[in-house]
């Protein structure tokens, strides 16, 4: 079905591209070794601010959508806290109980050097828990000069689109001789509320400035950098979550020193980030009725981390030895600014540290046959200070379920700790110069987040879930692992490049919402909705539950002539329950594109198509509803203009389709043109223009 669908409109793109004569394209988004796709973004010519959206033009890769910059990564079929996401090689647990500002809204896209995402199984180096994935953004720091005399170097971008009015306007520049390097950069990007083709989605704007200074310095193979960075998000809607953006303020700070010489290496960092955040269901969606509802939220998020390791190289390879750390404290706090009385401590110094320690050998056993062997050990450690909350003071009957669940959680042992370990072997062979056979086999493992612990009162602080369920949490959850295999090929012959994969992963004690059979919470439940007169559903209690993942991708290109290629991606995946029969919640439909590019020295264009199957394997414990298949026609291009400046334009859904993503969540928030609880529709059509200058 969907491949034949796909076949008509390729059908159709090509017939149009070659009626436009000379009109062509450039889309070599993706580049890189057997086990990284690193996406290029420099390459890139929309004016998107979320990061997060680039990340589809990876194989495999795709992105949750609570908000124009609330996108959360997705990998294979998993998400959230189960992928990795290193923002200039730092961890940033998000700020908000929901996941408003995931790692990568830390990395704006106008500011992207690159945007790596490690095709399958990540090495045990690259990050502390990869049980889905590993995604590395790099923001754009400039090179050390290579002589005495400082020389300038810079990047200015500024562009605009029609969907939402957006603008953006970004500057990096960089004075460096051989020895120091020191950078200012400064971002401001803002829009209103986004188009589709049957209204306007309210609230989608969002408002966001960022400031960086750093300062580098080289000798002799040590380098040292040192880096602040204070990010501004301002109103900003979430129309698929309970609130709104008003606030997130965040100020980072990162060292690091490294020494190279031929035969080894050493790596270390240091970073410290403070994240405060202010969220409301009233000041940018229409508030709820009852003054009752009006709810606001205060939440904090404190990160700390450090990584120091080694590498020794030797006539057959290389060893990696390490050790790592990364420790995060959550506070929040929700009002009512109509009722002085009413107040829940949602989450009081949730802490979560994880200490790692890591061995890696990358082997190459002779000229075909090369591995990759690598071993982890994370120590856990997590606790959270006692709760309060008016709810535990009200009474229905006799009965108080608030405070039994307050009184419970302050009673029980918070303190936890899971030892996990991961192992990873990959064997790779080199069958000829234009092939290549992997096999990849993994144990990964990741404890559970603050959220599924610690949540005691049932809320949707579920980190970003977005499924409009209730949920609490579960103090005595056991760490997720799973293992994995994975095989694929790549081929490069010809001016063919195919990469297949294959993956089939098994995870033992996946964390899920399930029915919570547990009194008090269903009992709160009940008694908030006789009082507000609704009628939601009882809360999902986080369990470890048994779940499999399986599923292909690859990407692929044709070199037809010096000018003119084609390239795409597909993408397939599947999410069961292993212990029930049901499907996962909010997993990727299958995908694929295909672009047409023709190149020329000093301009390019490209038309991509991409369609997307429906989606009707949908989680029933989840309540989650199915979406209809849909292909969206886009075309984009470049202008060099001078050897500084470059001018990129395009337009988005060309035919202005009418279409909901899967992952982009359901309405919540008050909207004449889209009512509440449906599927959030996808924008209309977006005519974008953007000028960079580098020098
Ligand atoms: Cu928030």
């Amino acid at each position: 079905m969907l491949f034949r669908q796909f076949t008509l409109i390729m059908g159709s793109v090509l017939a149009t591209v070659a009626f436009a004569e000379g009109n062509g394209i450039e889309e070599q988004v993706i580049t890189g070794t057997r086990d990284l796709r690193k996406i290029e973004v420099s390459d890139t010519v929309e004016m998107i601010a979320d990061a997060a959206t680039l990340l589809r033009k990876a194989p495999g890769a795709t992105f949750n959508g609570n908000g124009p910059i609330s996108g959360i990564p997705q990998y294979r079929g998993m998400y959230g806290s189960r992928v990795n996401v290193e923002v200039n090689g730092m961890n940033l647990s998000s700020g908000g109980p929901n996941w408003m500002d995931p790692p990568l809204s830390y990395a704006p896209a106008a500011q992207l050097e690159s945007l790596e995402v490690y095709r399958g199984i990540a090495p045990v180096s690259g990050g502390q828990e990869t049980i889905g994935g590993l995604i590395n953004a790099t923001t754009w720091s400039g090179d050390f000069a290579d002589s005495d005399d400082f020389e300038s170097s810079g990047r200015v971008r500024i562009g605009g689109q029609s969907v939402n009015q957006a603008s953006l306007a970004s500057a990096t520049v960089i004075t460096a001789n051989k020895n120091h390097r020191v950078k200012f950069s400064a971002l401001a990007e803002q829009a209103n509320d986004a188009k589709f083709p049957g209204g306007k989605i309210t609230p989608s704007e969002y408002q966001r400035q960022r400031y960086d200074v750093g300062y580098g310095f080289y000798h002799d193979g040590h380098t040292v950098q040192l880096d602040v960075a204070r990010q501004e998000t301002g109103d900003s809607g979430a129309a698929a979550l309970p609130m709104d953006i008003q606030s997130i303020d965040s100020d980072q700070a990162s060292m690091r020193y490294q020494i190279e010489n031929e035969t080894w290496a050493l790596k270390s960092k240091l970073y410290f980030s403070q994240i405060e955040h202010g969220m409301t269901n009233y000041h940018l969606r229409q508030a709820p009725m009852m003054e009752s509802m009006w709810r606001r939220n205060f939440a904090t998020g404190d990160n700390a981390g450090f990584k120091v390791s080694t590498e020794f190289f030797d006539a057959k390879g290389s060893w990696v030895l390490g050790v790592d750390g990364h420790s995060e404290m959550h506070n929040s706090n929700i009002d009512n600014p109509n009722n002085a009385m009413f107040f829940v401590v949602n989450f009081n110094d949730a802490k979560r540290q994880i200490a790692g320690l890591f061995a890696e050998r990358q082997h190459i056993i002779n000229t075909q046959w090369q591995a990759e062997l690598g071993l982890r050990y994370n120590h856990v450690a997590m606790d959270a200070d006692e709760v309060d909350g008016s709810p535990a003071m009200m009474s229905m009957m006799g009965m108080s379920p608030g405070q039994t669940l307050r009184d419970r959680f302050n009673n029980a042992e918070r303190q936890q700790d899971d030892n996990n370990i991961d192992w990873v072997a990959k064997l790779s062979y080199s069958l000829n110069d234009a092939q290549d056979y992997y096999l990849g086999l993994s144990r990964k493992s990741r404890s559970a987040s603050y959220q599924e612990r610690y949540l005691w009162l049932p809320m949707e602080s579920a980190g970003g879930l977005a499924d409009g369920r209730t949920y609490i949490g579960n103090i005595e959850l056991d760490a997720e692992v799973a293992h994995e295999i994975e095989a694929g090929m790549d081929y490069q012959q010809h001016g063919w490049v195919l990469s297949p994969r294959i993956f089939y992963k098994d995870v033992k004690d996946f964390i899920q919402g399930t029915e919570a059979n547990d009194m008090p919470a269903m009992q709160f439940t009940s008694m908030m909705n006789n009082m507000n007169g609704t009628a939601k559903p009882a809360p999902l209690q986080f369990n470890n539950v048994d779940a499999r993942f399986y599923g292909v991708d690859m990407n692929w290109a044709y070199q037809i002539d010096s000018e003119w290629s084609v390239s795409g991606l597909i993408n397939y995946v599947r999410g069961e329950r292993k212990d029930i029969s049901d499907n996962l919640y909010r997993i990727s439909p299958a995908n694929a594109s295909m672009a047409v590019n023709y190149q020329q020295p000093a301009w390019a264009m490209t038309v991509e198509c991409i369609v997307y199957d429906k989606q009707d394997k949908v989680s029933a414990t989840n309540n989650e509803q199915t979406t209809s298949g849909y292909s969206l026609l886009n075309i984009k291009g470049y202008w060099q203009v001078s050897q500084y400046a470059r001018l990129g334009f395009g337009i988005d859904n060309i035919t202005d389709k009418s279409y909901s993503d899967h992952l982009g969540g359901y309405n919540r928030a008050m909207n004449t043109d889209v009512a509440v609880g449906e599927r959030l529709p996808g924008y209309g059509r977006n005519v974008f223009t953007r000028i960079d200058i580098d020098w």
